[in-house]
């Protein structure tokens, strides 16, 4: 009986320390990985080059819905799942191991395998060096676990513990420790490498001194930013600004090394930029609000900021480039990220006189690294997926029918204009204000249009014009305000706009794909 009960005790241990193994090994795998990435290229570590893969294979649907539920917190999710996946495969190999020692290890071999070629089929792949993380990290974690599921064959032929099985436990702990203990060191070093990669790009960017601006932006009206608890300032601060992009890793760009080609169809003489180069070009600074077409009705992907740059317009020109309704050739603006996103603006509208912009500066400092720094691009009244290349490296003179960039890949709309939208910032859904005097406010947007009205209704009562703020140009959202006599009770608040051409915005509810949401924006409060 006492036999019986320690062989099954004797099991259970075998089995938690196969699957402890296989846990040591994944960690060893991804330890010697991010060493070699931090030596190497930190984008070609596994896991980013995987979360990489994932992002740009996942569905347009789920993706939105990741961007909508999760927010910036997407990235780290998949992480943390990635993660997650592998620890639960990593256990079941070491399991497998203690049986079958060869093809446990041929097994982690082959997630190495999936990372290489994960790493070499991203966009920004840099060729067959972006293998070589995935592979040192596969060879380690496959030469740990046959080294650890040697020792527990030893430990375990004793099915008692006797002193072989003593030392044999004791040999297997020591070669566990050890391994973990180099697997934290590996990493900590790959980390550093890779951020002193970083530290050029930082300090790059501290470096940078923007000149003023030669053409300022218009003086924002006083009355353009109104002072209610709870609405969206008018200006957006940049460290409360949205960001939505496909990078696990935010790219570091080294403004010093940074380099700008405008190429392709119609362009009779190529250019190619340094960051210098923009610096000393004619700089002009302008408010301009950006959206994310994955903005559902009432939601937070909206931001405005005041944006130093050179007209893209005037470049293009310099290049040799004419606007389709001028006869060019070329109708679509291509531009390409140092991470291999690619966004397609038309050509017409970039020259159409809009202030377009290849931005340096974001209220009034260098961009931040994760709003694109050293240089991206801002276009009034087209959402950020047709406009806003961030760390932009390239633009190329194309057509539509030539060629579609990353999104349009995904099933998004190739045009997208920025739709009329409001939104009531205050109160919040299921606030509870005291009846009386309450502020009902928000933001509305019409990128290029401007907004003209903005209307509240209570309940099912009549439509109500709001105040609105003074408008500095039609590029930037408007704040308005409604001074409301709340009555005791359930109440719902819906808010609609109208356009600077009149058009009021559509009731019609439509999901974010392909080309935007519409709908009006409506908050159910109790009024105490
Ligand atoms: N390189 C790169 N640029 C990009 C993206 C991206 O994924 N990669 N996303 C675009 C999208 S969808 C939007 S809405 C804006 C968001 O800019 P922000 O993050 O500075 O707010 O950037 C655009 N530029
Ligand atoms: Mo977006």
């Amino acid at each position: 009986m006492t036999g019986v009960r320690i062989s099954r005790t004797h099991q259970l241990t075998r089995t938690a320390l196969g699957a402890l193994s296989g846990l040591l090994a994944a960690d060893a795998a991804l330890a010697a990985a991010e060493l070699a990435a931090g030596a190497l290229r930190p984008q070609a570590a596994p896991v980013v080059a995987v979360g990489g893969v994932t992002i740009d294979r996942t569905p347009a649907a789920v993706e939105d819905w990741a961007i909508r539920s999760f927010g910036t917190n997407d990235k780290l999710v998949l992480q943390l799942g990635i993660l997650l996946v592998l620890g639960l495969l990593a256990n079941v190999l070491g399991v497998l191991a203690l049986r079958h020692q060869r093809a446990g290890a041929a097994g982690v071999f082959v997630f190495g395998v999936v990372g290489a070629v994960a790493a070499l089929s991203r966009p920004d792949s840099a060729g067959v060096l972006d293998a070589v993380p995935s592979l040192v990290g596969a060879l380690a974690g496959a030469a740990l676990l046959w080294i650890l599921t040697g020792r527990l064959k030893h430990l375990t032929s004793a099915a008692e513990p006797r002193p072989e099985g003593v030392r044999g436990r004791r040999r297997f702990l020591l070669a566990a420790a050890s391994a973990a203990a180099a697997s934290a060191a590996a990493g900590s070093l790959g980390r550093a490498l890779a951020s002193s990669a970083d530290d050029q790009a930082v300090a790059s960017r501290t470096a940078v001194r923007l000149p003023p601006p030669d053409s300022p932006t218009q003086p924002v009206p006083r009355g353009a930013a109104l002072r209610i608890a709870g609405i969206s300032p008018f200006v957006t601060p940049n460290a409360a600004f949205y960001r939505v992009d496909t990078a696990l890793v935010v790219p570091k760009v080294d403004a010093t090394r940074w380099r700008l080609r405008v190429h392709g169809r119609g362009v009779s003489r190529p250019m190619d930029l340094g960051f210098q180069d923009l610096l000393r070009r004619e700089l002009v600074e302008r408010v301009i609000t950006l959206t994310c077409v994955s903005n559902e009705v009432g939601g937070p992907y909206a931001g405005n900021a005041r944006w130093l740059g050179v007209r893209l317009a005037d470049l293009l020109r310099e290049a040799g480039v004419r606007p389709p309704s001028q006869g060019g050739p070329a109708d679509q603006l291509v531009s390409r990220s140092v991470d291999g996103m690619t966004i397609g603006t038309p050509v017409e509208q970039v020259m159409d006189g809009r202030d377009a912009l290849l931005a340096v500066g974001m209220n009034g400092e260098p961009l931040p690294l994760q709003h694109g720094f050293p240089v991206r691009m801002v276009v009034p009244g087209l959402y950020g997926y047709v406009s806003a290349c961030k760390w932009i490296a390239d633009l190329e003179l194309t057509t539509f029918a030539a060629y579609d960039p990353y999104w349009v890949q995904r099933k998004w709309a190739r045009q997208a204009p920025i739709k009329t939208q409001s939104r009531i910032d205050t109160p919040k859904p299921f606030a509870r204000p005291k009846a009386g005097t309450v502020m009902v406010a928000g933001v509305a947007w019409a990128q290029h249009r401007g907004v003209e009205r903005v209307e509240v209704r209570i309940d099912d009562g009549l439509w109500r014009d709001a105040d609105l703020a003074a408008q500095a140009t039609t590029d930037t959202w408007r704040q308005w305000s409604l001074s409301w006599q709340a009555t005791p009770g359930p109440h719902t608040l819906t808010v609609r706009a109208t356009d600077g051409t009149g058009a009021v915005q559509t009731a019609r509810r439509a999901r974010t794909i392909p080309d935007g949401a519409t709908g009006w924006h409506s908050v159910v409060i109790t009024v105490d």
